[in-house]
């Protein structure tokens, strides 16, 4: 038997140090384009280097793309995994404002404070290609980039109407105004126009959103890319002016299905044609005042849905409905947006809640050209295809008792229908006359009175057996109350067709099982309201009876307009007048207009400044310097001035993940080949909050790039995750004004890097967001030492590990590739038991606990792994191997309770000990917070099923 190993105490200062300056100086990360090799480029976001430091939220992600990077290394993965800075922006400027410190000064040390915080933690980086997005070698390819676009005609200037921050003196993007307010300082935002640089991102609309069917994305990634885009398809329809001659208002509509619905027009407060209506509208003066107080808004207060609705009539103006020759008014309203579709809807309030809203609120007509159509697939049902259809119009009758709140409903013997009062309408009857008579038959209550028609119409398509064919019907419901209990008897034909029984008001709801009965209940319950669905045409002409879906395009040609994709994204507002950015790289003179910098002479660099402010005139600080701004034209060497906007900050990080892979690059922006090796991004993982720009920002970019033939792939990134927030304690968000913000570096001094990765993989499902607790590192700290001290009991004793060891290897291999670290670890936990049970640990299976543990916490795994003689690093040692049969999984889910309440559970093999699980179950975070202060009085176990954790109470 060989010697036993004594192991030193844990000393995680000593060995984490020693560990990152050996794989610093042996180059161990660094990525290497190696021909014939497999390839993996793991991405995370690069930060802002703020002048705080890192904070513990930051590296969830890090450490997640960092496990997942040291396992492809160990797959046989040629590995890039990159880090650098993301240093334009405003909170470093608003220091400079604030000290007169230059911001590339600040910058300098704010970095320096990254680089070291991220150091420290043993990211498997390769440090050799770091970027800085405001290092003039990086951002020279920021502008060449823009001079490229600006070729093509993608960059473009525009007067437009921005949203300005009265306070920061800027223009703010959409996406940085929340509710109507500045996103950094909460101001409300006012509305400015101002020239503009932009970037047509709407070229791209189509691609941006059919391209993300072949990547992928988390799904709600997805959805959110799709929302943002924002691809509708809809007619544009145009309707006649009947006041001036030949004048017509065009409107877009996703639904011109509903075309006979239209009861009136309404144009956005911006609309062009109100200007040229004004001399015949008789309400100028009421008209004028209107639209002045409807632009002072911002988009997002005029289209809150639940803001009361606004508008004014144009009278004196009416449109005619290209379907049918109806007159209709024309209205000006504010919930009506001038930079979508046409800046004009036709109103169909019965189908549209917001004309509903605002036809209510003004008197106007709703009509329904929509049924909602009722039917089923399967079952008694389902119409049949070998039978004839019959139509036929039906009443539903609604009848309330005369003195409680009950209703009549019918309960049918021979099929399992709970209805209201069904009926046939005969010869020419009315359905007024239709009900009565029905109620009469069916229930013998004699003294009935009509209260109102519900509207609504509905279809229904079923079998009827007792006829042998299918029936089509058109349902009207009416509401009626007994006016007393006097009663006929009741035939015996119709009882032994149902029952009739009282139901109350609020058990209707639960007894109605036909789903048209369901839905004209809710309506005669809630109210009135729009139909917003599908269903078959009604009061539509020629156009009767027919599908919605199905009818769009037919009726948009009947009215001759034409069928379009229109799309919700706007082009990207690309300038700041700000100093701390990409200056634009564009010269204007005055013969020969805007000329680009010519190429030789990029990067034009941020000249240096005594005074940051923005002027608030709408020019950037870079107009108040006289000898940067006067150049000389690069064509006709006259006089020239510069631009002065700078680039927002989402430009550097457009295409920072190209740079990673040739960073050092004087020639091009990244050598062709060395992008042909490397990209596309295999995974990127990042917050949801760059979801929609940043993500939708870069494949932009990254597309142009392609159609340049500069890039060989059309998308940039394979596959896109996302991480859950770590929240403060207490589940506020962190954040620096709030003061609860958790920096690493005490926690890496106290316990270790090791252990803090450890945690943060532990504390929570990854794509949850998570509250931190600093008291739960103790337990990922434990688990450490305990792996540790096993080391004493390697021997080559025999014993049975062997199912655990397999299954564990093929649960942590599993889990890391969907993000399941906190399953991997508990899984590595439970191995980890049952070695500490066993007499002895061969040194293969130890080494094999070390390597699995490896991704995780990379340091001391390396030290015991050279300390039982290992030469070479556990780093690029081979992803350990399971055997499928013996990996065989009997595992059980044990549910865990504290005082008999589930707070969590643990998958565990069958049969796992007792003692285990208890172990291990108490030092879950989720069930560790539910033990705080809390003294176990007993442990109830029953094997494979549960275990509780009962407490003195
Ligand atoms: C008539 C109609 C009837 C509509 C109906 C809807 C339901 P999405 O799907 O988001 O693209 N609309 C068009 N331009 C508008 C504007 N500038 N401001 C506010 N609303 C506008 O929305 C398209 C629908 O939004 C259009 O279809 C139009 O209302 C409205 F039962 O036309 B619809
Ligand atoms: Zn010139």
């Amino acid at each position: 038997m060989k010697k036993q190993i004594k192991i030193a105490p844990y000393n995680h200062a000593k060995i984490e140090k020693k560990w990152q300056k050996k794989w610093e100086s042996s180059k161990l990360y660094k990525a290497k384009e190696v021909k014939g090799m497999k390839k993996f480029y793991g991405l995370i976001e690069f930060p802002y280097p703020s002048g705080d430091g890192l904070h513990v939220g930051h590296i969830r992600s890090n450490t997640a793309m960092d496990i997942i990077a040291r396992k492809r290394r160990r797959e046989g993965f040629s590995v890039l995994y990159p880090i650098g800075y993301d240093a334009f922006g405003l909170p470093t400027e608003n220091y400079a404002i604030k000290t007169g410190i230059q911001p590339a000064k600040v910058t300098k040390q704010n970095t320096a404070i990254f680089r070291k915080q991220l150091k420290s933690l043993g990211f498997s980086f390769d440090w050799s290609r770091e970027i800085d997005t405001t290092d003039p070698k990086y951002y020279k390819w920021t502008q060449w980039i823009f001079l490229q676009l600006y070729k093509k005609g993608l960059a473009y200037k525009k007067k437009m109407a921005i949203n300005w921050c009265p306070k920061d003196l800027i223009g703010l993007a959409n996406e940085e105004v929340i509710n109507g307010h500045c996103e950094r300082c909460d101001t409300p935002v006012e509305k400015r126009e101002i020239e503009q640089w932009m970037l047509a991102i709407t070229k791209y609309a189509d691609r941006l959103d059919k391209d993300l069917d072949d990547v992928d994305y988390l799904e709600k990634i997805k959805i959110q890319q799709r929302n943002w885009i924002g691809k509708s398809e809809g007619a544009m329809i145009k309707f006649q002016l009947s006041n001036i001659s030949a004048g017509t208002v065009e409107v877009f509509t996703t639904r011109p299905d509903t075309l006979f619905g239209v009861t009136y027009i309404v144009l956005a407060p911006e609309h062009k044609l109100i200007n040229e209506l004004l001399n015949s509208i008789t309400n100028k003066a009421e008209v004028e005042e209107y639209i002045k107080k409807a632009k002072s808004e911002t988009d997002i207060q005029r289209t809150d849905v639940t803001k009361e609705k606004t508008g004014v009539e144009l009278k004196g103006i009416t449109a005619v409905n290209p379907a049918n020759d109806e007159k209709i008014s024309v209205w000006v309203a504010d919930y009506v947006l001038a930079d979508y579709g046409t800046g004009a809807v036709m109103a169909v309030p019965a189908h549209d809640e917001r004309d509903w809203d605002f036809a209510k609120k003004y008197n106007l007509n709703a009509k329904q050209v929509i049924a909602p159509f009722f039917t089923e697939v399967t079952g008694a049902d389902a119409p049949r295809v070998d039978k004839k259809t019959a139509e036929r119009r039906n009443i539903y009758a609604i009848v309330k008792h005369c003195t409680e709140d009950k209703f009549i409903g019918l309960d049918w013997k021979d099929n399992k229908w709970h209805s209201l009062i069904i009926g046939g309408v005969e010869n020419n009857e009315d359905i007024v006359t239709t009900a009565i008579r029905e109620i009469q038959e069916e229930t013998g209550y004699k003294n009935i009175k009509f209260i109102r028609n519900i509207g609504h119409e509905t279809h229904a398509n079923h079998f009827a057996p007792h006829k042998d064919i299918n029936r089509y019907s058109f349902c009207n419901t009416l509401y009626f109350e007994l006016i007393n209990e006097e009663q006929n008897i009741i035939e015996e034909s119709e009882k032994n067709k149902h029952n009739v029984v009282w139901v109350e008001r609020n058990k209707m709801c639960e007894f109605l099982n036909l789903k048209n009965n369901s839905y004209i209940w809710n309506i005669f319950q809630n109210g009135d309201c729009a139909y917003t669905g599908d269903g078959k045409l009604i009061n539509s002409a020629q156009f009767d009876n027919r599908n919605s879906v199905e009818i769009k395009k037919d009726i948009t040609k009947f009215v001759g307009g034409e069928w379009v994709t229109k799309y919700k994204l706007r082009d990207w507002i690309f300038s700041r007048q700000h100093y701390w950015g990409e200056p634009i790289p564009l010269i204007n003179c005055d013969k020969c207009g805007l000329v680009p910098v010519p190429e030789k002479d990029l990067p034009v660099v941020l000249p240096k400044v005594k005074n940051y402010k923005p002027t608030g005139t709408g020019e950037s600080p870079l107009a108040a310097i006289s000898k940067w701004v006067n150049t000389k034209c690069p064509i006709c060497k006259s006089k020239a001035r510069r631009e002065t906007d700078t680039m927002p900050n989402w430009a550097g990080s457009s295409w920072y993940y190209l740079r990673y892979t040739d960073s050092k690059n004087k020639k091009n922006f990244a050598d062709l080949d060395k992008l042909k090796y490397w990209t596309p991004v295999d995974w990127y993982n990042g917050g949801m909050e760059h979801t929609t720009l940043h993500l939708l920002y870069s494949r932009f970019w990254h597309k142009f790039l392609f159609d340049q033939g500069l890039v060989p792939t059309c998308e940039p990134y394979k596959k896109r995750t996302s991480h859950g927030l770590i929240l403060a304690e207490g589940g506020e968000k962190m954040s620096k004004s709030k003061g609860n913000v958790i920096n690493p570096d005490s926690i890496v001094g106290a316990v270790g890097a090791d252990a803090l990765r450890i945690y943060e993989m532990f504390m929570g499902p990854f794509d949850q967001p998570i509250a931190w607790d600093t008291n739960n590192i103790a337990g990922s700290r434990r688990f450490i030492e305990r792996a540790w001290k096993l080391c004493e009991k390697i021997s080559d004793a025999s014993n049975n590990l062997d199912n655990i060891l397999h299954k564990t290897i093929k649960k942590v291999t599993d889990d890391i590739e969907e993000m399941r670290f906190n399953t991997a670890i508990s899984s590595l936990m439970i191995l980890l038991n049952e070695m500490e049970k066993t007499n002895s640990v061969s040194k293969g299976q130890y080494e094999i606990l070390l390597q699995l543990i490896a991704p995780f916490a990379p340091h001391f795994t390396e030290e015991l792994w050279s300390k039982i003689g290992n030469k070479k690093s556990i780093h690029i040692s081979d992803w350990p191997k399971y055997d499928e049969s013996k990996a065989r999984d009997n595992d059980v889910k044990i549910m865990i309770q504290v005082d008999s309440k589930v707070r969590g559970s643990l998958t565990v093999g069958a049969d796992a000990n007792r003692d285990d699980i208890e172990k291990t179950a108490k030092e879950l975070p989720e069930i560790i917070k539910w033990l705080e202060n809390k003294k176990i009085n007993k442990v109830i176990f029953v094997p494979n099923r549960l275990i509780n954790f009962v407490t003195v109470q």
